[in-house]
């Protein structure tokens, strides 16, 4: 398999974020893909390198302009007004029905464009969300040119982007910007599954209405976790999209063996949806170990993951998500990689 890999991440750092309202110090570090990088060499699964530039159009395939030129520019806006803290949004756009006028003042396009104040702008924010969205683009393209594996090491994560929004560490969200590059590139039917602890609720409403991407996503029962508002049982898709969206929501404590129970049903759908190639959000804070989530993976059940995913003989997409312990992330993360490697499926075996 192939990586990509972009050390321009290192340069969104030193973010802040609001925990149980306090300002802290924020768990979306630069060390957490250092360390999937470091993880993934060491398992000699292939070569990691950095991306082709290929420009914004494949990221105006998913989201608004206006939101992407936001992103581009915050930074310089913010810091024209004196600041040299990072920049967070401090009002929303959360009145039902109000008419949605962008304002002029950065501070009101910070609110106006995001859901929360978990994504902090720094000065090297965007050149790390440009390559990060760039990371996802090459190992959608790799798949393009017949790979049968790649791997995105994405780092700000996407999965809580939506088409105008950032939220939750997220700006561009790279395994929808994945999906739909393969759509272009002629796979009919793309699957993502996601299996961060969060519901990826960015990807699930770029989506939501399509009848060409399926959505499936484990994750906490948003009663009870972030994102709070979306990823119940019974949220399915709209219009074309009807019935390809499936949210799986889990209780906090779940262990390894009622989660891989749940993932059966994930896979199940994928296999029975006729998708030709499979994107999957890779987050790994469903570690028993980390330190913002409620379930209880081990390592052995990342392996067992990623040989479970080989069973669909699909084209395969890992973009990596979420994952806070830092000591574990790599070998958890590239642990899927390796079980999905190590296993044959079915229809790829000689009869
Ligand atoms: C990102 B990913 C709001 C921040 C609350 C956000 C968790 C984001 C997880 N101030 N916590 O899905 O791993
Ligand atoms: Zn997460």
């Amino acid at each position: 398999m192939l990586a990509y890999y972009s050390p321009r991440h290192l340069l969104h750092r030193d973010q802040s974020e609001f925990i149980g309202g306090q300002l802290r110090p924020g768990f979306e570090l630069p060390v957490r893909a250092e360390r999937v990088r470091q993880a993934y060499l060491d398992a000699a699964l292939g070569n990691c390198i950095e991306p082709p530039d290929q420009g914004l159009e494949p990221v105006l395939a998913v989201h608004d302009a206006a939101y992407v030129d936001f992103l581009a520019g915050a930074w310089s806006e913010w810091a024209a007004l004196g600041h040299r803290h990072p920049a967070l949004p401090m009002i929303w756009h959360a009145g039902a029905g109000l008419p949605r006028i962008v304002p002029r003042h950065i501070e009101g396009r910070l609110g106006f464009y995001s859901i929360d104040a978990g994504c902090a702008i720094v000065e090297g924010t965007w050149p790390a969300v440009y390559w990060s969205a760039q990371c996802a683009i090459a190992g959608a393209d790799a798949l393009g040119e017949g790979r049968r594996s790649a791997f995105a090491i994405c780092r700000p994560p996407g999965h809580h982007a939506a088409a105008a929004l950032m939220g939750g560490y997220c700006y561009l969200n790279n395994a929808a910007i994945a999906a739909e590059r393969l759509r272009r590139r002629g796979f009919a039917r793309v699957a993502i599954l996601d299996v961060d602890y969060h519901h990826g609720n960015g990807t699930q409403s770029i989506f939501w209405r399509r009848g060409d991407v399926f959505f499936a996503s484990l994750h906490a029962d948003p009663h009870d976790d972030y994102p709070y508002f979306s990823g119940h049982a019974d949220e399915c898709g709209e219009g074309p999209g009807l019935g390809q969206t499936l949210n799986l929501p889990l209780p906090a404590g779940t262990t390894g063996a009622a989660y891989l129970a749940a993932f059966d049903r994930a896979i199940d759908a994928i296999a029975a949806g006729g998708c030709d190639a499979l994107v999957v959000s890779l987050g790994v804070d469903t570690f028993d170990g980390d330190p913002i989530s409620k379930f209880r993976l081990h390592h052995a059940d990342y392996l067992e993951m990623g040989r479970r995913m080989r069973r669909l003989g699909l084209p395969a997409l890992f973009v990596f998500e979420g994952g806070y312990a830092t000591d574990e992330v790599g070998d958890n993360t590239v642990a899927v990689l390796v079980g999905h490697e190590s296993a044959g499926s079915e229809k790829e075996r000689p009869t």
